[in-house]
């Protein structure tokens, strides 16, 4: 039996958050359009007949400075502790600008196997392909180069391949049937939260914040669950609420069928909207939605 850790890294929007959902068969950690739709290290827990992997998601790793950008960056790079093996997931396209100096410091000062993904190579050609690897393999000793699609599933089952040979022999860390460590409430929360950002891309800065208030399984059989929005203005609250309700209605519909459908049971979602004045700048507050880095 082989198991470990695999951490993934890299920047926003590359699709982490997509390939874990493609390895797991199923969605636990979402995943957006929208850069740093992540905030949580989000555990997917693959379970094959001579191994377990256990895939870790992160926030994705970019330079900005506020309290809940530092949280985000902060936790990803201390999802490298006890990791077996890091992906450093990067998009055809990409090339070292920004912040890939800070990571690859990071990458250097730990000591797991790092293997360059190269994703969404669905979108573009050989050629460009194998630019975005040379780009990165010019600087740094990657242990492996694998070229991916985490949307279609290309390639992904030679990626496991190799992934399993480098993991150590090891015990089955998670029971049979256990995918993901997210608990109920945060799993109806980040669904909450994705169906905003997919619904009000545009509109809304990345100021929301789901937090479950409430969650009771009623007599009839109906999961009661009371969750509130946070938003850190004023203004924000009227685009969230939309004209006469319309947007938070559809939030909470496509919610709620996403929750139905993900637990198998009926659920009656209720929604509130409240402000919290500039919360991502603002470390207390954090706390509040579970944003902290775990010790
Ligand atoms: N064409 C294509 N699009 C992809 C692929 N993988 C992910 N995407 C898209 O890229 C966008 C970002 O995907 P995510 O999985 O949320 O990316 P992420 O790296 O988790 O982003 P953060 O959580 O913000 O760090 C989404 O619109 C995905 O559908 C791929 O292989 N091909
Ligand atoms: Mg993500």
């Amino acid at each position: 039996m082989k198991s470990g850790l695999v951490t993934i890294l890299g920047r926003p929007n590359v699709g982490k958050s997509t390939l874990i959902n493609y390895v797991i068969g199923s969605k636990i950690s979402i995943a957006t359009p929208k850069p740093q739709t992540t905030r949580f290290r989000v555990l997917g827990v693959k379970h094959m007949k001579d191994a377990q992997i256990i895939f870790a998601d992160t926030p994705g790793f970019h330079l900005a400075k506020s309290a809940l950008n530092k949280y985000m960056v902060n936790l990803a790079v201390s999802s490298l502790e006890g990791a077996d093996l890091v992906y450093l997931l990067v998009e055809v396209g990409d090339y070292l600008g920004e912040e890939y100096p800070e990571l690859f410091k990071i990458l250097k000062k730990q000591k797991a196997p790092v293997f360059l993904v190269i994703n969404k190579t669905d979108k573009y050609g050989s050629e460009q392909i194998q630019q975005t690897g040379e780009e990165f393999t010019n600087v740094f000793k990657f242990n492996q180069v694998v070229g991916i699609s985490a949307l279609t599933g290309k390639n992904v089952q030679n990626l496991i391949d190799k992934t399993i040979e480098y993991l150590p022999e090891g015990p089955e860390y998670f029971p049979e049937g256990q995918v993901t460590d997210l608990t109920l409430e945060l799993r109806i929360a980040e669904i909450i939260r994705e169906k905003i950002i997919i619904l009000l891309q545009e509109e809304l800065p990345y100021t929301t914040a789901v937090n479950i208030e409430e969650i009771k399984e009623r007599e009839n059989g109906v999961l009661y669950v009371n969750a509130v929005i946070y938003v850190s203005r004023e203004s924000q609250k009227g685009i969230l609420i939309g004209k006469k309700g319309t947007m938070i209605k559809k939030i909470g519909s496509f919610a709620r069928f996403e929750i139905e459908q993900a637990l198998k049971k009926q659920v009656y979602l209720e929604l509130t909207v409240r402000v919290e004045e500039d919360w991502p700048k603002l470390e207390n507050k954090l706390k509040k939605f579970g944003y902290v880095v775990p010790k």
